[in-house]
């Protein structure tokens, strides 16, 4: 079987369809060699001196843990200098980090949510990196400065998205728009290879992932909805439903890319103010995009979630997203 890189594949890509500019190759490229060195660190676990807190909180509150600030460094120093950005957002950092003057200023915006599923981390379960990127908007001109309104762009403006999950395998899941595509980290050859194309995610399924504990708090829609699945083979939908949850959105999201499944974190009644757990810019849109890339359906009940225009940078939202026949459901719930 010859072994296609992601390099190759990207070259391939650019070459056959043109809408890959080389600037944005050479940014995905950065980025998963960034993910190869945090996939280093989180197999070295208590070897590494990689666990436990970083004793800081982030932007939203949330204590950070040594790997969140690790991955957070990786991936700036891997992406400041090559000349392919303007500026990068994280949800680990409170405000946009700029490329520093020193450095060639690029065209594109990055953002993401270096370890995503951190409780996880000190367990042994997986967990990931999530990525986004945007062009930066032609406001003024390439001389002009960028800002962090130029990030507030809905997801539908997206031009790469992808994830990376620290699991048994390392695997990096990709689109520029074209499909899905997911790559296996050769840990030997230090490289990405392809190991699955044009990705599908079935219509139906009979799998559901919610955190359950949480039920009481939960909106009419989403307990009705819940309801049906658990009432099983007796109840209005007329089959059994299984659950999942793993707590990394990366790891519920692959599997659900594998082999069919909703995800679910809807808005509750705990904080009413709270649109919901997850953040927009960092983990809803970059997943939205390739879950809609592979056939699937994403919204936050009420509308997609890749026309959400974004007020700030560090938004939250409720999610659902998966199999496009639930997901209709579900949504379906919110709006009739
Ligand atoms: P975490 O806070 O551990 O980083 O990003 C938020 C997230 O993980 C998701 O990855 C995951 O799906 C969810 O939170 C888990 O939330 P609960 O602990 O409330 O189940």
């Amino acid at each position: 079987m010859t072994h296609i890189s992601l390099t190759r594949y990207l070259v391939e890509q650019q070459r056959v369809h043109g809408h890959i500019p080389s600037e944005l190759r050479l940014l995905i490229e950065v980025v998963a060699r960034a993910c190869k060195r945090i996939s280093i660190s989180v197999n070295q676990g208590a070897l590494g001196e990689i666990l436990g807190a970083a004793g800081t909180d982030n932007v939203q509150g949330e204590a950070q843990k040594k790997l969140d600030v690790i991955a957070n460094e990786v991936l700036i120093e891997a992406n400041e200098w090559g000349g392919h950005l303007a500026a990068m957002a994280s949800e680990e950092m409170e405000g946009i980090y700029v490329v520093p003057n020193r450095y060639p200023q690029g065209e594109y915006l990055l953002l993401f949510d270096p370890l995503d599923g951190s409780s996880n981390i000190e367990v042994n379960v997986s967990i990931g990196t999530i990525f986004s990127v945007l062009k930066k908007p032609e406001n003024g001109g390439p001389e002009s400065g960028v800002s962090e309104q130029d990030f507030l762009q809905s997801g539908a403006k997206q031009v790469a998205a992808g994830y990376c999950i620290y699991g048994p395998q390392t695997t990096m899941v990709l689109t520029v728009g074209d499909g899905v595509a997911m790559f296996t980290l050769d840990r030997e050859q230090g490289s990405f290879v392809l190991t699955q194309e044009d990705i599908r995610i079935p219509e139906d399924t009979k799998e559901f992932a919610i955190n359950m504990s949480n039920m009481r708090h939960w909106d009419a829609p989403v307990r009705r909805y819940i309801d049906e699945c658990l009432a099983g083979r007796d109840g209005p939908r007329g089959k059994d439903f299984n659950m999942r949850w793993v707590a990394s959105m990366v790891a519920d999201v692959h599997r659900i890319l594998t082999r069919g499944g909703i995800f679910l974190y809807p808005w509750d009644k705990r904080e009413p103010e709270k649109p919901g757990k997850l953040r927009l810019m960092y983990e809803a849109n970059p997943m939205g995009w390739i879950v809609e890339q592979a056939g699937g359906a994403a919204t936050n009940g009420r509308q997609r979630i890749l026309d959400i225009q974004p007020k700030k940078l560090h938004e939250r939202v409720s999610v659902i997203l998966g199999s496009k026949n639930e997901v209709e459901r579900v949504t379906s719930y919110h709006t009739k």
